[in-house]
């Protein structure tokens, strides 16, 4: 039987996911209940798919928007429904079949134990893993110890995670960015600014061939842009909290 909670929910962003993604919503719901997917205006016929399961399992709801707008307003959109419905804390996991479904209740566990933290996934790659995304991350993770001050982020990017709802959601109604994938990256930042601790957690990821269902669609140069551009306006807004993180950092 699966975990069950009126409090924590699984949230799924989900555009144009690949051949795993009921495995993967499936995999998610053999853990936990309720599960959440938001099909991010995916034009693969994968909504269909979606809800036709979703009428046929317990604990499932999916969520259509009519456009693509990014991971990171599809990951909102889940959190204003999750809010209005009652929810404390979202994890959220990647549709593609990359991220553990088995370490839900365990994440979940730690989330529950200090409500007031943010869960994060830290990465276990295999031999699978491409090199640039690797390295990449190393950059990307370098910038956000520095902006945070070294709080305790163990990794940037990785979207398996839990977050407390309240406080993610006004760091988003408040700042037009994180719409797309400079989400999980400035989302641990400015939790960390605002004063919620990380915890971090070992979570292997997979990266899967073309012809084994694997589909990203991350844009080196498109994205990489996005992030660079995202980093700088995170600089700034470290440069201009400097005094309160440092006075925080000497004092807790
Ligand atoms: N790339 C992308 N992913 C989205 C979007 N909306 C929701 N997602 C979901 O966000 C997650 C991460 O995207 P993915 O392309 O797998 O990125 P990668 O794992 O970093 O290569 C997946 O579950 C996507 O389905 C979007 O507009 N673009
Ligand atoms: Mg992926």
């Amino acid at each position: 039987m699966p975990h069950s909670s009126t409090t924590h929910l699984v949230l799924i962003p989900s555009y144009n996911p690949g051949a795993k993604v009921l495995d993967t919503v499936r995999a998610a719901l053999a853990q936990w209940a309720p599960v959440w997917v938001v099909v991010d205006g995916s034009t693969d016929g994968s909504a269909e798919k979606l809800q036709a399961l979703a009428g046929e399992v317990e604990g499932l709801r999916v969520i259509v928007l009519p456009e693509n707008r990014g991971k990171g307003a599809a990951v909102l959109a889940g959190l204003d429904r999750a809010a209005a419905a009652g929810f404390t804390h979202v994890l959220t996991m990647d549709s593609d079949g990359q991220h553990p479904a088995d370490l839900i209740p365990a994440f979940m566990a730690a989330s529950q134990a200090e409500p007031a933290a943010m869960v994060l996934g830290k990465p276990v790659f295999a031999a699978d893993a491409p090199a640039l995304r690797v390295n990449g991350r190393k950059v990307s993770n370098g910038w956000a110890n520095l902006e945070t001050l070294w709080m305790g982020i163990g990794d940037s990017l990785y979207g398996f995670r839990v977050y407390p709802v309240v406080p993610l959601r006004r760091i988003m109604q408040a700042n037009r960015f994180m719409r797309r994938f400079d989400f999980d990256p400035e989302a641990v930042v400015r939790l960390c600014w605002a004063g919620v601790r990380p915890r971090n957690i070992d979570a292997p990821v997979r990266y899967f061939r073309a012809d084994e269902g694997g589909v990203s669609h991350f844009n080196y140069l498109r994205d990489n842009t996005l992030l660079t551009w995202m980093h700088t306006r995170l600089f700034l807004g470290f440069l201009l909290r400097l005094p309160l993180l440092l006075w925080r950092r000497l004092t807790t």
